[in-house]
């Protein structure tokens, strides 16, 4: 097994100290970075994604391997912004405000960056204005709410209304999810993609950032 293989296999069973030496040990090997990224990382972190979504495997199983994954990014960083290697795109992701369920939306978070996009994580209780501010300060392609609560949902609403009145709707890719949304919602309130789970929400968000910049 190719080392490579070997960092995709640790990170599948969420052995972040492993992933971490041999990345750094297949960065010494002259192997480089987009590669190990490419194909141990990110390979690793796309079959959780998979597995997850077949039910295969749980939440536990998904935060260890996101942990791993991020132990073995933090060793590629300073090499991936030195090859100036561009993230496919920017996302600002949070829980709505008065919501504090953060489970989901950190799933959705390191699936995000599994698929290649930069996340700015603005946490739970999210002001609309937040949302709003943090996506133009960073020039985001996508703003992503979670709830979790009946009670908090129509806060999604609110972040639309005020992107509409601002006159910035058509600027961004609004993404919503949580046990309580559905695709109904999601067209009643205006936005643009409900997702059931964190690894549909990352192959959405990549395929409507790519269509986003090839127009
Ligand atoms: Co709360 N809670 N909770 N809770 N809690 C629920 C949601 C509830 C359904 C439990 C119940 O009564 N059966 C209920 C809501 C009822 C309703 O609104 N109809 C509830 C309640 C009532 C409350 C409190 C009001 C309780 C109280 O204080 N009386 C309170 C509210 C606090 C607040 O937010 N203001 C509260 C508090 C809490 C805890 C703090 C104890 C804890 C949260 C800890 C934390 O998040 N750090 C908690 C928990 C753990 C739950 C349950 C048990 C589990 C939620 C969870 O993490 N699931 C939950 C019951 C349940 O859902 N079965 C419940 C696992 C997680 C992976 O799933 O977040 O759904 P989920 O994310 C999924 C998808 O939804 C999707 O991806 C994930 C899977 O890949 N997804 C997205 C999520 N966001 C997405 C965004 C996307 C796309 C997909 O695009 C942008």
């Amino acid at each position: 097994m190719s080392i490579v293989q070997e960092i995709s296999e640790f990170l599948q069973k969420g052995r972040a100290k492993n992933v971490k030496a041999l990345v750094q040990q297949a960065l010494d090997e002259g192997i480089d970075a987009k590669t190990i990224l490419d194909e141990g990382l990110l390979n690793g972190m796309m079959v959780i994604g998979g597995k997850f979504k077949r039910n295969e495997v749980f939440v536990p199983e998904v935060l260890v391997a996101a942990r791993a994954m991020n132990a073995g990014v933090a060793i590629l960083e300073p090499k991936l912004v030195e090859m100036g290697n561009e993230p496919i795109g920017k996302a600002v992701v949070g829980t709505v405000k008065g919501d504090l369920h953060d489970i989901g939306k950190n799933l959705v978070v390191m699936m995000l960056k599994g698929a290649g996009l930069e996340i700015c994580d603005l946490g739970v209780d999210v002001e609309p204005e937040t949302f709003i501010a943090k996506a133009e300060e960073i020039g985001a392609d996508v703003i992503c709410m979670s709830a979790l609560l009946t009670t908090t949902m129509p806060n999604m609403k609110g972040v639309i209304e005020l992107l509409t009145e601002k006159g910035l709707r058509d600027k961004y890719i609004v993404m919503v999810g949580g046990a309580p949304v559905n695709d109904s919602f999601a067209e009643e309130i205006g936005a643009d993609y409900y997702t059931p789970d964190a690894a549909t929400a990352a192959e959405v968000a990549k395929k409507a950032v790519e269509e986003k910049k090839a127009n």
